[in-house]
């Protein structure tokens, strides 16, 4: 482990032909950090430990190559950059405007895309851009092309009538207990704020979406926005017939892909699947399946390009050029034939898992998978809450989370669900034949995992206990099946 000088220690052990570039650089950083704070750094390793020594099947994580973490940890985040490239409100930002022109350009190489805008520091930060941006262009600017171009000379009357049309703007979304995210317009999210929401739901009996039914209740609400995109819906959207409805009721189509833009970016979602072809305005996130930084992107149409350039100031704060610079990694990356093959490769795996637990009688929502995510119904499955598969998992050395099922009685603290997702197994080449383990291993110990009776002969939604040889033996197994898998085998501590 960790000591003082590990850095120095490695340089002398460690003939010179087989000097390794990510421990160096790994050691090297580590011991700047323990200068200043030695538990920082302690957490560090830990973190490494911890991941390297459990199952990581959350689909919304991955692991980020060495490069990608090399350019965001650095200089770069010293500089002040607001504005956008060539237009700052700030000196001395030649590097960043080259930083930030680069990864915009490899977003929309990747994609496909018109115009890409890399600064949002999150996806739910890109997504109060993209709905800002999307009430500039359709409500401000038809009202200021009335009351005079200069926002700042209005009256506050005029100004307060440009704010109550924004407040008066629908946006039609799929609901969080649809698999919907919290930024599409959950009552506890600033999105349910700015607009009058109108959810749109999953079918009862078969958990998918009825694009027709949806088409519906577009012509009722007419919204200013269709939102489509998910954190737990584990099959295809058509994106074709989405922007069909979004016409024929004069809406803006916008697609938050944070789960998928990896399958997307490597061309695995195609042809009806690919939304960027589509849809006015597409958000996601950086750090999912697309395997880079922590981090937002929004892709858009050009017409909407000089209203998303205004998202800083107006809306986020200073750029984050190391991460800029880490998401040009990552786009560069996921150019590569390589990339294709892995995002091919998680859904494979995907499917393989889903199949896997089907086998063995669990409840899989939808019955399957078309994307990198399965939701097991572990209530109807294990007789267990979400929340005690999770910690029981976690104990046998799994990491997932629970999730929300369509219509779930557990409620989004309890939940009913697990959701699993293949992305940051398939990145340490795990495949269809490691699935069958995985979901041997977390059958296992659901299948050994009872909820504890309370007192009064209530079952427990928190509480549980799992036959205590099972955890051991799970660990093991785990233990065994990294163990061929190593994560960063780059670094060597
Ligand atoms: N937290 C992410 C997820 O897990 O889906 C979405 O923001």
């Amino acid at each position: 482990m960790t000591g003082k000088n590990q850095l120095l220690d490695y340089l002398q052990k460690t003939p010179q032909d087989q000097l390794n570039a990510g421990t160096i650089a790994f050691l090297a950083n580590l011991e700047k950090v323990k200068e200043v704070s030695p538990s920082i750094g302690e957490s560090i390793v830990k973190e490494l430990l911890d991941q390297r020594s459990h199952l990581k099947l959350i689909a919304s994580e991955n692991f980020a190559s060495l490069s990608v973490q090399g350019a965001m940890g650095n200089l770069l985040t010293d500089k002040y950059a607001e504005g956008y490239p060539y237009n700052r409100f700030y000196a001395g930002c030649e590097n960043v405007d080259k930083i930030e022109d680069e990864a915009a350009n490899l977003a929309k190489e990747l994609f496909g895309a018109e115009h890409a805008y890399v600064q949002p520091h999150s996806g739910a930060d890109a997504n109060v851009v993209a709905f800002l941006a999307i009430l500039a262009a359709k409500v401000q600017k038809p009202m200021l092309d009335d009351m005079g171009d200069d926002i700042n000379k209005l009256t506050r009357e005029q100004f307060n009538k440009i704010r109550q049309a924004y407040g008066n703007q629908r946006l039609m979304a799929l609901d969080l207990y649809s698999g919907g995210h919290l930024t599409h317009g959950y009552r506890l999210n600033v999105s349910a704020i700015m607009f009058d929401v109108h959810s749109y739901h999953v079918e009862k009996d078969t958990m998918l979406l009825d694009l027709d039914k949806l088409h519906k209740q577009a012509k009722e609400v007419k919204p200013l926005i269709l939102l489509a995109g998910y954190s737990a819906y584990s099959r295809h959207i058509n994106f074709a017939k989405m922007r069909e409805i979004a016409d024929d009721v004069g809406a803006v189509l916008m697609v938050d892909m944070a789960h998928f833009a990896g399958l997307v970016a490597g061309g695995t979602f195609k042809g009806d699947y690919n939304p960027v072809p589509f849809a006015h305005v597409v958000t996601t996130t950086t750090h999912k399946t697309l395997r880079g930084p922590r981090g937002g992107l929004i892709l858009c149409k050009n017409e909407f390009k000089e209203f998303m350039e205004k998202g800083c100031p107006q809306f986020l704060g200073g750029p984050l050029p190391h991460v800029m610079a880490a998401k040009a990694i990552a786009f560069r990356e996921a150019l590569s034939d390589d990339f294709k093959t892995y995002t091919n490769n998680i859904i494979k795996n995907a499917q393989a898992l889903a199949a896997a637990f089907m086998e063995k009688g669990a409840k899989v929502v939808t019955g399957g998978t078309d994307n990198h995510l399965l939701l097991v119904d572990v209530a109807a499955t294990y007789g267990l809450t979400g929340r005690q598969g999770e910690s029981a998992l976690r104990a046998g050395g799994v990491t997932l989370n629970r999730n929300s099922l369509p219509f779930d009685t557990n409620g989004p603290w309890y939940t009913s669900g697990l959701r699993m997702g293949t992305p940051a197994i398939t990145t340490l080449g795990m495949g269809t034949t490691e699935m069958l383990e995985i979901a041997d291993i977390v059958h296992n110990i659901l299948k050994n995992t009872k909820p504890t009776t309370t007192a009064s002969g209530a079952k427990s939604r928190a509480k549980f206990e799992t036959t205590p040889a099972v955890a051991t033996e799970s660990k093991e197994r785990v233990k065994a099946l990294l163990a061929k898998f190593p994560l960063y085998p780059e670094i060597e501590v």
